[in-house]
C-alpha cells in the first residue's frame, strides 16, 4: 500500500578496506580483495556495500583524512580497480555506497596547502581561520581525539580550527565556492555510477557564528565543541542544497552520519519526503555505556543497562514512524564488538548471544547495517597490548587521559580500550584457521585478534548452525515479509531488565520477538495464539515460556 523505496527494503554490508582482504601481499586490504569476496557478501543476502574512505590520504585517521577526494590510495588499487569492483558489484545486484568526508579534508589536501600559504590566497576562506584571543586558542573548544580543537600556523599566525587530528582541518561551508566545489566532486561520482554516500559527521558542518565557547564537563578542560556545532544553524540549508544540486541527479541512498543529533532534527535530515537525506545513523545507543564520569567520556568497560537500552531504541523506532526512516546498527569501524558489548563472548555463550542480538536489531522499523565479521561473531581483541593500537584516537586519549591530565592509570586505560577502542573493530578480518586468518599472506598492518584458529568464515560456512545463517535468514526474512518494513513497533515490558520483547504490527499480521538478554534461564509467558509460526530462533526447540540463555525468538501470527 505505501510506497516502499529500495533502500527501505535493503540491509547493507560495511567493508573498511585496510582489513578486509590482502590481495597482493603487502598485508593491506584492498579493492581486488573485496572483489574476491562478492560472492559471499551476496551469499549472505546483503544489497547494498558501504566502503570506508578507499581515497588518496596520508592516513593519520586511516583515509578519513582526503588529499585527493577523486583518485584511489595507491594502497588499495587505482581507479580501474574501483570500475572493476563497481561493475562486477552491480553484475550480482549489489549496489556500493561511498563513504564522503567533507566536514574537514586532509592537510595535504592542495586546497589547504593553498589555504595555510596566505592569507589573501583565494582558498583561504576554504577552512576556518581565526586571530589568537589574549595570546590563546579563538575558543575553548576541544578535539574530539583529545586536545584543544585549534591549531596556530605560523606561517600566518592564525588559528585554524580541526574538531577532528590536527591533519584534519575543517572546511568553511559558508564559502559558496567551497560549497560548489564538494557538489561537483560528488557529481563526479554519481557520473560514474555509484549508488549513494555515507556522510561522515555531517551534522556538523554548519558552525554556528560567533563560534562561542562549549559547556566544559566537571574534571575536563576544553569546552565540549559536539553541543555548540552539531545540528548548526544552516546545515538543513546546506544539505537540502546538495539534494537539489547532487542528490536529486540519480535514485541515491544517502546516511547521514549525524554526532549530537536529536530527534527534531532526525526528522529533518532522514524526512520521508526526501528533503534532505534517507536517514542517519545516531549515536544515543552507542553512548549508554559511557563512564558516569563525564571527563572519561566513552573510556569504560561498564554493561550497558537493558532498561535504557529499551527505552533508547523504542524511542527512535516510536518518534520517526511515519514521518523519517531509522538506521539500525550495532557495529562499524568505529566501535567495538557488539558480542563483547552486549552480548557474551564466552565460548559457552557467543553464537547463541550474537544471534540474539542480530535478531533483536533486524526485526526493528529502518534499514539494517551489517559491519564487516559481525555476520561470524567476531569479538574484541583482547590479546593487544597498548603498543599494538594504531588508532589516533586511542593513542591522543593515552596522552592526554593517562599522561598529561593523569586521570587514569596506564592499566586501567587499557582495561577501558579492551572494551571501547576503536581497533576493536578494525583487526583484520578472519578468513579461515590459515597462516594470518587468511586476510594476507603477510603479517598484516594491524594485529590480528588472537581467536581466528575458531572464529572464521570458512568454519562459519561449515556449519548450517552458525551466526552466518542466522543472518543469512534474518536478511531473508526482511526481504520476503514486508511487515519487517512496514509494521508499527510497540515495546512490551519497558521496565522487564532481563528480557527484550517487542512486536510489530500491521491491520492483519504481528511479530513478536522475543530476546533474552542474560545468561540465565527465565520464565515469561506472553499470549500467543496456537497457530503462531515461529519464524526463526536461536534454539534448536522452542520451550515456550522458558526462555534459555540469550535465546531469541520471532513469532508470526494473524
Ligand atoms: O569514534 C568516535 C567515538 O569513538 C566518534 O567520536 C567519531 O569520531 C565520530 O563518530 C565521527 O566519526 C567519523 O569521523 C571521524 C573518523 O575518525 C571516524 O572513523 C568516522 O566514522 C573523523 O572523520
Ligand atoms: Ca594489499
Amino acid at each position: 500500500k505505501e510506497n516502499i523505496k529500495w533502500w527501505q527494503k535493503a540491509v547493507v554490508y560495511q567493508i573498511y578496506p585496510r582489513s578486509f582482504q590482502d590481495s597482493n601481499g603487502d598485508g593491506i586490504g584492498d579493492l581486488q580483495g573485496i572483489r574476491q569476496h562478492l560472492d559471499y557478501i551476496q551469499k549472505l543476502g546483503a544489497d547494498v556495500i558501504w566502503l570506508n574512505p578507499v581515497y588518496v590520504s596520508p592516513n593519520l585517521d586511516n583515509g578519513y583524512d582526503i588529499a585527493d577526494y577523486e583518485a584511489i590510495n595507491h594502497e588499495f588499487g587505482d581507479m580501474q580497480a574501483f570500475d572493476n569492483l563497481l561493475t562486477e558489484a552491480h553484475d550480482r545486484g549489489i549496489k556500493i555506497i561511498m563513504d564522503l568526508v567533507v566536514n574537514h579534508s586532509s592537510d595535504q589536501h592542495p586546497w589547504f596547502i593553498e589555504s595555510r600559504s596566505s592569507k589573501d590566497n583565494p582558498k583561504r576562506d576554504f577552512y576556518i581561520w581565526r586571530d589568537a584571543v589574549d595570546g590563546h586558542e579563538p575558543n575553548n573548544w576541544g578535539s574530539f581525539f583529545s586536545g584543544p580543537a585549534w591549531k596556530l600556523d605560523t606561517a600566518t599566525n592564525q588559528y585554524y580550527l580541526h574538531l577532528f587530528a590536527t591533519g584534519q582541518p575543517d572546511l568553511n561551508w559558508e564559502n559558496k565556492t567551497l560549497r560548489d566545489a564538494i557538489y561537483k566532486m560528488m557529481n563526479w561520482w554519481v557520473d560514474k555510477g555509484i549508488d549513494g554516500f555515507r556522510m561522515d559527521v555531517i551534522s556538523l558542518i554548519s558552525k554556528p557564528d560567533n563560534l562561542p565557547d562549549g559547556p566544559i564537563p566537571v574534571g575536563g578542560t576544553y569546552g565540549d565543541a559536539n553541543s555548540i556545532v552539531a545540528n548548526g544553524p544552516r546545515v538543513h540549508q546546506y544539505l537540502t542544497e546538495m539534494r537539489q544540486q547532487v542528490l536529486n541527479n540519480s535514485d541515491l541512498m544517502t546516511v547521514g552520519e549525524t554526532a549530537g543529533v536529536d530527534i527534531e532534527n532526525a526528522k529533518r535530515y532522514s524526512a520521508l519526503d526526501a528533503s534532505e537525506l534517507n536517514m542517519i545513523f545516531q549515536f544515543e545507543h552507542m553512548e549508554l555505556d559511557n563512564n558516569p564520569n563525564p571527563a572519561l567520556g566513552k573510556w569504560n568497560d561498564q554493561p550497558v543497562d537493558l532498561i535504557k537500552l529499551k527505552a533508547n531504541l523504542s524511542k527512535w523506532q516510536t518518534e520517526l514512524a511515519g514521518k523519517a526512516w531509522n538506521s539500525l546498527y550495532w557495529n562499524n569501524h568505529d566501535q567495538p564488538r557488539i558480542v563483547s558489548r552486549f552480548g557474551d563472548d564466552s565460548p559457552e555463550f557467543r553464537v547463541v548471544s550474537a544471534k540474539m542480538l542480530a535478531t533483536l536489531l533486524h526485526c526493528m522499523q529502518g534499514t539494517p547495517y551489517i559491519y564487516q565479521g559481525e555476520e561470524i561473531g567476531m569479538t574484541n581483541a583482547t590479546n593487544y597490548h597498548l603498543e599494538d593500537y594504531n588508532d589516533i584516537e586511542i593513542k591522543n586519549a593515552y596522552d592526554y587521559l593517562v599522561i598529561k591530565e593523569q586521570l587514569i592509570d596506564a592499566q586501567t586505560f587499557l582495561k577501558y580500550v579492551h572494551a571501547k577502542g576503536r581497533d576493536n573493530a578494525r583487526t583484520p578480518m578472519q578468513w579461515s584457521a590459515n597462516d594470518y586468518a587468511g586476510f594476507s599472506t603477510v603479517q598484516p598492518w594491524l594485529k590480528l585478534n588472537n581467536n581466528y584458529a575458531e572464529i572464521n568464515v570458512e568454519t562459519a560456512l561449515a556449519d548450517p548452525d552458525s551466526i552466518f545463517y542466522h543472518y543469512q535468514k534474518l536478511i531473508q526474512l526482511r526481504h520476503e515479509l514486508p511487515i519487517f518494513t512496514t509494521g508499527e513497533y510497540l515495546l512490551l515490558d519497558s521496565d522487564d531488565a532481563e528480557v527484550y520483547a517487542y512486536k510489530r504490527l500491521t491491520k492483519d499480521e504481528e511479530l513478536l520477538v522475543i530476546c533474552n538478554f542474560t545468561k540465565e534461564g527465565q520464565i515469561r509467558l506472553y499470549p500467543i495464539p496456537d497457530a503462531a509460526e515461529l519464524l526463526l530462533s536461536n534454539y534448536l526447540d522452542d520451550q515456550h515460556e522458558l526462555l534459555r540463555p540469550f535465546e531469541a525468538k520471532i513469532y508470526r501470527f494473524k
